[in-house]
């Protein structure tokens, strides 16, 4: 019990305050979706890999998510790809577009929050600590 708590703690101190208050349980239902190997355990390389698939749903024509992607499929988007603000987050390069690298290696706040000691690798224990933390929040 009391190690738990600690575990808590320590995530708590891991996590930065203002991407853990937009991350819900639900967005990391769908970072362990991208466990493709299925061993409980998720590393970016699998949740990029994710992401690559998720890509070509949302492309419907040029190989780019663009605005009028985004706005076509807007209700679908996952809370977390953040539609009014997608573009803005994921274009690296500026060109007012996303490519599927851009959006594989864009930011999560989701698997950030998740991944509390940073090593770009989500384990079970993490993602244990990461919903009981938000658990704890949303009964506040
Ligand atoms: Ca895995
Ligand atoms: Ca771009
Ligand atoms: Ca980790």
């Amino acid at each position: 019990m009391i190690r738990t708590v600690l575990v808590a703690l320590a995530a708590a101190v891991f996590v930065p305050q203002a991407a853990a208050e937009t991350v819900s349980v639900r967005m990391l239902d769908r970072v362990k979706q991208a466990d493709a190997n299925d061993d409980g355990v998720v590393s970016w390389a699998e949740f990029a890999a994710y992401r690559r698939i998720q890509f070509k749903r949302m492309d419907r024509d040029d190989g780019y998510v663009t605005q009028r992607d985004i706005d076509a499929i807007r209700m679908f988007l996952p809370r977390e790809l953040e539609p009014d603000r997608m573009i803005a987050n994921f274009d690296a390069d500026g060109d007012g577009r996303i490519s599927p690298d851009e959006l594989a290696d864009g930011p999560s706040p989701a698997f950030a929050v998740a991944d509390s000691n940073g090593d770009r690798v989500v384990t079970a224990a993490e993602f244990k600590t990461a919903e009981a933390a938000l658990n704890k929040k949303s009964v506040r």
